[in-house]
């Protein structure tokens, strides 16, 4: 969803799943009713039912939406969104050439079917997708040399830490959690390390041709989880990477694997 700061706006929610949900707002400052937890601000929206979210938006920046209601199931299985909210007044140093956002899920694979993951033994993740996807399905960022990206990563559906790297150099952390840092608090990194719920968003400028990688440094992890099946392994632990290359065209491709290939996995797409 693409918002702009100062907006009046009211979404409706039409339930399509087979059981009860909610939508929250996550970072948003708007009346009590609107936060959307099932059960402690509103009764969950039944099967065929909607539910009217309306707020005005006074923010601006990277934030997110999704499930609240059936959440270990629900947003685990990928109902959620990224949220961008456009200043009401830009400030052309948090403007790049190009931008890209990046929702980051951890998941389990069993025999090649993926399912809810969680921090516990036995239900840790095994595998990682970028925007649903896991290299090398995901996206290529095509650049030239002296361009500059934006990329907004969202800790979506993760309850571990994911530090993302980009080769090829360092970028600029612009804001956290939706929140612009001051111009003297904006520093120059090449890993941030994403826990959830997190956003931060980077400023990346493409310095020689090649192809540069963006991905989740995971290996401590993935020797501690059960390996994935050998024709996937390559998409296993580790396999969050995004990729971009930059000849004197740069570009990034994205790297991560398996979205809703799983029976476990069955809600419609555009269930919201
Ligand atoms: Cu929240």
């Amino acid at each position: 969803l693409r918002l702009r700061e100062g907006d009046q706006v009211r979404i409706d929610v039409v339930n399509r799943l087979p059981e009860t949900t909610t939508v929250h707002w996550h970072g948003l400052i708007l009346p009590n009713i609107m936060d959307g937890p099932a059960h402690v601000t509103q009764e969950p929206i039944e099967n065929g039912d909607v539910y009217h979210y309306a707020f005005t938006v006074v923010q601006s920046g990277t934030y997110l939406y999704h499930s609240h209601d059936h959440i270990d199931r629900q947003q685990a299985l990928g109902l959620y969104g990224a949220l961008l909210i456009d200043p009401a007044t830009p400030d052309p140093a948090l403007n790049a050439d190009h931008e890209y956002t990046l929702l980051i899920q951890e998941w389990l694979m069993r025999e090649g079917l993926t399912y809810p993951a969680m921090p516990m033994d036995g239900a840790q993740p095994n595998y990682f997708t970028f925007n649903g996807k896991a290299f090398p399905a995901t996206d290529t960022i095509s650049m030239k040399v002296g361009e500059t990206l934006k990329v907004r990563m969202i800790g979506s559906n993760n309850g571990f830490i994911h530090p993302i790297h980009i080769h090829g150099g360092p970028f600029q952390v612009v804001a956290r959690d939706g929140q612009t840092l001051p111009p003297d608090g904006r520093f120059m990194a090449d890993t941030v390390n994403i826990g959830p719920g997190q956003r931060y968003d980077v400023i990346w400028k493409a310095l020689n041709p090649g192809k540069w990688l963006p991905e989740v440094r995971f290996r401590e992890r993935a020797s501690r989880t059960a390996p994935a099946p050998a024709s996937r392994r390559d998409r296993g632990p580790g396999a969050a990477r995004l990729k971009w290359w930059a000849p004197a065209q740069a570009s990034m491709p994205i790297r991560q694997g398996g979205m809703f290939t799983s029976r476990a996995a069955t809600w419609p797409r555009d269930s919201f």
